[in-house]
């Protein structure tokens, strides 16, 4: 399918979504974001994607949400609209493991799109931040909660009230981003990933999301009860059998997802 504002590859059992509105430093306008969401339950669907890239440009994932589209817009056409609302909710029930490749600058929605993902890879010219103060407003599709709960108050905090950028080192060194690498290595290192991650039997990295995401909605008590049950449920897998005799063989596993 043919997108505006997307570029959309799939292969070898990935599926690679880039974000194409370089004239705006892909910010995120309503049919990106629909497209995006449409994007990306086509990956879900299709059964030969197994692991899911998003990424931008070298200069930037994404600049935040389009400035121009949202800034005539009343209290009555956001509230009203539940403007972007059920574009992100469709993005987050998406039970493929996302990676978000991250080049350049990812602001304000565009941090909080890369936060959305499952975890994230980041080029050495990347730029964090939730400069929405600067416009007069806060961050909005999620920034306030999930930067803090991966970086902690303090920075969380600082970044949204003063709107500065983390490069790319502090974020690594704050638990944002998963790995870092130079900007010439960053397809290469998302794709491995993305790769190792499509060897797995679809089922264990279906539970895998599930019981991480979990943690962000439960107690400890009651996350930990929840991956027990789902470790113990996949004891009715062929994949289980398979992973578990493949290393007793000593000999690579072979997943069919069942
Ligand atoms: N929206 C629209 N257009 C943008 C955006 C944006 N967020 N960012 C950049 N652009 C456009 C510029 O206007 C410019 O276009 P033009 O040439 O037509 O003027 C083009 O992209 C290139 O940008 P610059 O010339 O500014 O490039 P620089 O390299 O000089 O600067 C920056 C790059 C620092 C990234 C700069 O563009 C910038 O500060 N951009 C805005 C960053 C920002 O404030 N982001 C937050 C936006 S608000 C938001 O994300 C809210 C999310 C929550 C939504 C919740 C809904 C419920």
């Amino acid at each position: 399918m043919a997108y505006e504002t997307l570029i959309v590859d799939v292969e070898d059992h990935v599926a690679l979504i880039k974000l194409n509105r370089p004239e705006a430093l892909n910010a995120l306008n309503s049919t990106l974001l629909g497209e995006l969401a449409d994007a990306l339950e086509a990956a879900e669907k299709n059964d030969k994607v197994r692991c899911i890239v998003l990424t931008g440009s070298e200069k930037a994932f994404a600049a935040g949400a389009d400035i121009k589209e949202m800034a005539d817009k009343s209290f009555v056409d956001m509230f009203g609209s539940d403007y972007f609302g059920a574009e992100t909710t469709r993005l987050l029930n998406n039970r493929k493991p996302i990676i978000a490749a991250v080049a350049g600058y990812a602001l304000g929605g565009g941090c909080e799109l890369a936060m959305m993902c499952d975890f994230i890879i980041c080029a050495d010219n990347a730029k964090f931040g939730q400069p929405e103060i600067n416009l007069g407003v806060i961050a909005g599709m999620g920034g306030s909660q999930r930067l803090t709960r991966f970086v902690g108050k303090s920075k969380s905090m600082d970044m949204h009230l003063t709107g500065r950028f983390m490069d790319a080192e502090e974020a690594e060194r704050s638990g944002l981003v998963s790995r870092l690498v130079p900007a010439k290595k960053l397809m290469d290192e998302a794709l491995s990933a993305a790769h190792k991650i499509a060897e797995k039997s679809q089922l264990a990295t279906k539970a895998a999301k599930e019981a991480v995401d979990r943690s962000y909605e439960t107690t400890l008590s009651e996350g930990l009860l929840y991956e027990r049950r789902l470790f113990h449920s996949l004891f009715a897998t062929e994949d289980q059998k398979e992973g578990m005799a493949a290393f007793q063989e000593k000999r690579e596993a072979q997943f069919r997802d069942k």
